[in-house]
């Protein structure tokens, strides 16, 4: 199938806006006011959060495709919050390593704003640096190094991204939870693991959780004027600091102990917003 995004001449702006407007159409909610983006692990927040009032499949809207990996879920969800809010969770996260282009990775965070929502909370599996995050911490994201090559923006488009994930935000978190702890999110292309000497890089060059995703989205919900939360549970420790090999059975077996504990976590979270 043709991606709208990718064809010639295509205005990846305009190809959001008509996604928001089928959102709109198909779940009768004319603005969201916050979005979210469930990555490994969390999926358990949309029901945790509030009411669904629609759950459309990806498929089913422009630009979106089907998730690529078993324990992604390709869903676009309307959920009313306990406040009167809109929320529009996505499911469906298009990954750099599919190799369906940039614009595609950030279609949801675009389709997010064209919706409405001020506010981007962006969630993730990823790995660990800090061997205090065994066991499936969930840390916040205090900034992150983009090692993709590559950015959302085309063009001469000069984004400023300090405080890109925003400190108050995370101070709104610890509200909850006083014991999160924050790292720098170092994304790299995957989809493999890095090697023991690439975790190194990343942890000389500052970083403190390794991913694939995330960063080319903020940059673009950042572009888009949203303020950003950015949140890892961490499944597994890095390449070398844990000494057994990296498994995608392990991540899903660490999002499953943990779905419930940061799904919780997260809904508290999202009331207070
Ligand atoms: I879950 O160790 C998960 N996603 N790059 N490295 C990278 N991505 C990840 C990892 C990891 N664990």
């Amino acid at each position: 199938m043709v991606n709208p995004l990718n064809v010639e001449g295509a205005n990846p702006f305009e190809i959001a806006q008509e996604a928001a407007t089928q959102i709109a159409k198909i779940s009768g909610i004319s603005t969201h006011d916050i979005a979210l983006t469930l990555g490994s692990g969390w999926a358990k927040a949309a029901d945790l959060i509030g009411e669904t009032v629609s759950e459309i499949p990806g498929s089913e809207i422009i630009g979106f495709s089907k998730p690529a990996v078993v324990g992604h879920v390709g869903t676009i969800r309307s959920i009313r919050l306990p406040n009167g809010k809109h929320a529009l969770v996505i499911g469906a996260r298009t990954h750099f390593y599919e190799n369906h282009g940039v614009r595609s990775v950030v279609h949801s965070v675009r389709t997010a704003a064209a919706a409405g929502a001020k506010t981007m909370i962006l969630t993730n599996g990823a790995g660990g640096i800090k061997p205090e995050w065994a066991g499936g911490a969930a840390v916040l994201i205090s900034d992150h190094i983009n090692l993709t090559a590559s950015s959302p923006l085309e063009g001469a488009t000069f984004i400023d991204l300090t405080d890109l994930y925003s400190k108050r935000l995370r101070d709104l978190a610890r509200t909850v939870d006083a014991s999160l702890d924050e790292g720098v999110y170092v994304q790299f292309r995957g989809p493999h693991y890095e090697t023991p000497a690439e975790v190194q890089m990343a942890k000389i060059m500052g970083g403190h959780i390794v991913g694939m995703s995330t960063a080319l989205e903020a940059i673009a919900a950042r572009e888009a004027g949203m303020e950003i939360m950015g949140m890892s549970l961490i499944t597994n420790l890095a390449a070398g600091i844990q000494t057994t090999p990296l498994s995608h059975a392990e991540v899903l077996e660490a999002g499953r102990n943990a779905e419930a504990r940061i799904g919780k976590l997260l809904a508290e979270i999202v009331t207070k917003l």
